[in-house]
């Protein structure tokens, strides 16, 4: 049975579904099936980003479905990303386009900054020294968000925001904006050390949702070792799910929602995608969503530790 998802309201009143579908890692062969089998199922909202290197291919499975009938335009919540070789004021409007172009739209509902950090503009995405190290640029992400407030401006954009930004780079940012940004897309890990509580807090105060990625903990990673902690797997969720008759994954996928945050699981398998948004039918108790929050594991599942030298680097702070 298809599902309806929740909305959350932004700050500039645009409504956006509270649960979407991630689509990092998603290779360019089995992302348009997947994209297509979740809008049949009832997701509205695909998170994508230019860097995942697979915007076309997602861009088919929406055209296919518009003209299948399946979903009207207007009814779709299409996220992607600015990278970070693009922040230069010029060059925000080319990655637009590029995103645009790639997905097959005329206007993106939501375009984040991916990153504070800025890379070296170029063609490459990566950019590194003979040594392998990530050149940087000193770009400042000030410049980059007044770029961004004019893709608003221009209708190319609904609505715009930032991933990965600590709470000092939210008041820079804040300091200059004209349009607030309406969500910081974050990890929010289950445990302690980073529950985001604080940024949650902190971000709400401003009237900026959280969304979550890599809410399974992002089992397949590029950086996984064999040793790392499976939060999937972990006893606890998996206890909670035998209590609510329940999948490791629902239960992960509502909490998040429960606290209020967008989620954006990711999945290129049918039944999983379908799954992982049947999460409507319970409630976990306050208790239980306590347990979810006080795991002890101290891991980020993305660090992006080759870039801890850059002078934007977000997670040097507390939050
Ligand atoms: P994730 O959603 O936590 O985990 C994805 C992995 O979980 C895949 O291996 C998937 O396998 C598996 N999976 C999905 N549903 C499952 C289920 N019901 N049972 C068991 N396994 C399941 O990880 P993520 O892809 O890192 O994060 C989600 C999305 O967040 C990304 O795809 C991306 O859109 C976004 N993201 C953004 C940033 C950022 O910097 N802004 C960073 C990371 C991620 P199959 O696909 O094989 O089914
Ligand atoms: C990529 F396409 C390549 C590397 C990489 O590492 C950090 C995590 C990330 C990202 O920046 N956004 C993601 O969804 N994954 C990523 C993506």
């Amino acid at each position: 049975m298809e599902q309806k998802i929740p909305l959350v309201i932004f700050n500039n009143q645009q409504k956006y579904p509270i649960l979407g579908l991630g689509t990092w890692k998603s290779p360019p062969n089995k992302v348009k099936e997947a994209v297509k089998e979740a809008i049949r199922v009832g997701y509205r909202h695909i998170d994508c980003a230019l860097v995942y290197g697979n915007e076309k291919e997602v861009g088919i499975a929406i055209k296919q479905m518009i003209d299948e009938r399946v979903v009207k335009r207007k009814d779709l919540f299409i996220t992607s990303k600015l990278w970070n070789t693009f922040h230069q004021k010029n060059l925000v409007p080319v990655a637009l386009q590029k995103s645009l172009s790639n997905l097959g739209l005329s206007y993106l509902d939501l375009y984040l900054i991916h990153w504070p950090t800025a890379y070296q503009e170029g063609d490459n995405l990566f950019p590194k020294d003979a040594n392998g190290k990530i050149l940087y640029s000193e770009t400042s992400y000030i410049e980059t968000w007044k770029e961004m407030e004019n893709l608003v401006k221009k209708n190319l954009v609904r609505s715009i925001g930032v991933s990965n930004f600590n709470s000092k780079q939210i008041e820079d940012i804040f300091a200059v904006a004209e349009i607030k940004p309406v969500t910081n897309q974050v990890l929010v890990e289950c445990h302690p050390y980073l529950n985001q509580n604080k940024l949650k807090e902190f971000c709400e105060k401003k009237g900026i949702i959280l969304t979550a990625y890599s809410p399974l903990g992002s089992p397949d990673r590029p950086w996984a070792t064999k040793d790392d902690p499976v939060l999937l797997e972990d006893p606890k969720v998996k206890e909670l799910a035998e209590k609510y008759k329940k999948s490791p994954a629902q239960i992960l996928i509502k909490f998040q929602i429960q606290r209020g945050i967008i989620v954006i699981p990711k999945s290129v398998t049918a039944s999983r995608i379908k799954s992982n948004v049947d999460v409507f039918d319970f409630t976990l108790s306050e208790e239980d969503l306590k347990i979810l929050g006080s795991f002890n594991k101290v891991e980020r599942y993305c660090h992006l530790k080759w870039d801890k030298n850059h002078k934007d680097y977000p997670f040097n702070i507390e939050f």
